[in-house]
């Protein structure tokens, strides 16, 4: 009669603590990012420690130096640009705590000062969207663009691999390309001005949903179709956007996978316990247009 074993296996470590700097909660992609964070350390019982950065970099970082005043086990960073970090990932990196990056790259020379990156692949992301939208228009019209916050990966990636297959296309330009933030109100502002400026736009390219939907509703108050007068396409693949493009008002939605939590924990507990974890660990995104978006949405998760 042999004793139960203590544990099955791949049973959760001992307790312990992870301090989480978000960017804020600029966009339903971001809200539901900090969701699957929040309710995946509830269902592992791990103490969270979380601070919003309000989209400043400087809060961000002081809330890592925070966390390793309180000597959390682990660091999760969803960092808001891509420079600027090397001196506080330094000081984590001397009292031993390992810092996860979720969703944004950063540029280090030393890439020691970070376990792993949990994201996307945002060129690709781009490269979709381009390629979406050079088929819908039979490679020919005027696009502007809707950029993501300056300095980030998302922005910086998105608009390179939209820019990549738009050159084989020359008939198709970005006439104009400014940020909006990855806020609805920011991407509403800016189309607004595009707008007045210009009688010509044929299609609207976001970084993200938000901004598409913001797009939207400024070509419907001038008085034009978004979704027939106007094409839009965007990244994230969040469900009002899919509502949207049920509705005819977006057309096209590239995903991005914001549900980081589970992967980014089964992480901390492989490093945690000695393990290697890959440097890089990128979920896989499909897209979604008007002959998929409604057929797909009682079964998404955010
Ligand atoms: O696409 C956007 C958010 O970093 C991938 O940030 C993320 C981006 C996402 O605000 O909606």
């Amino acid at each position: 009669n042999s004793p139960a074993p203590e544990t099955k296996t791949g049973a959760a470590p001992k307790k312990y603590t992870v301090g989480f700097s978000q960017i804020g909660a600029e966009s339903a992609w971001r809200t539901a990012e900090t969701k699957s964070v929040q309710d995946e350390a509830q269902k592992r019982g791990v103490t969270l420690k979380f601070a919003d950065g309000q989209q400043k970099q400087e809060l961000q970082i002081q809330a890592v130096r925070s966390f390793i005043a309180q000597k959390v086990d682990v660091i999760f960073l969803a960092p808001k640009v891509e420079t600027g970090w090397e001196p506080v990932l330094r000081e984590a990196k001397r009292v031993n705590i390992p810092v996860i990056l979720l969703d944004r790259g950063i540029k280090v020379s030393d890439d020691s000062l970070y376990k792993t990156l949990l994201t996307s692949d945002f060129v690709e992301e781009g490269r979709m969207a381009a390629n979406w939208l050079a088929k819908r228009m039979n490679g020919k019209g005027n696009i502007v663009e809707l950029q993501g916050t300056v300095g980030s990966a998302p922005a910086n990636d998105r608009k390179q691999g939209f820019a990549e297959v738009l050159a084989k296309f020359p008939d198709m330009k970005v006439t104009r390309s400014q940020t909006g933030d990855f806020t609805i109100a920011k991407g509403k502002e800016v189309m607004e001005a595009f707008l007045k400026a210009d009688p010509t736009i044929q299609a609207v390219y976001a970084h993200n949903d938000d901004m598409a939907l913001g797009a939207a509703q400024a070509i419907e108050e001038a008085g034009k179709k978004p979704g027939k007068d106007i094409i839009l396409v965007s990244i994230d693949g969040v469900h009002q956007a899919l509502e949207a493009i049920k509705d005819g008002k977006l057309n096209c939605s590239v995903e991005c996978n914001p549900l980081l939590g589970p992967g980014a924990f089964d992480a901390a507990e492989q490093i945690l316990a000695g393990k290697d974890v890959p440097k890089r660990i990128v979920s896989k995104d499909q897209q979604f247009d008007e002959s998929t978006a409604a057929q797909a949405l009682p079964t998404r998760k955010y």
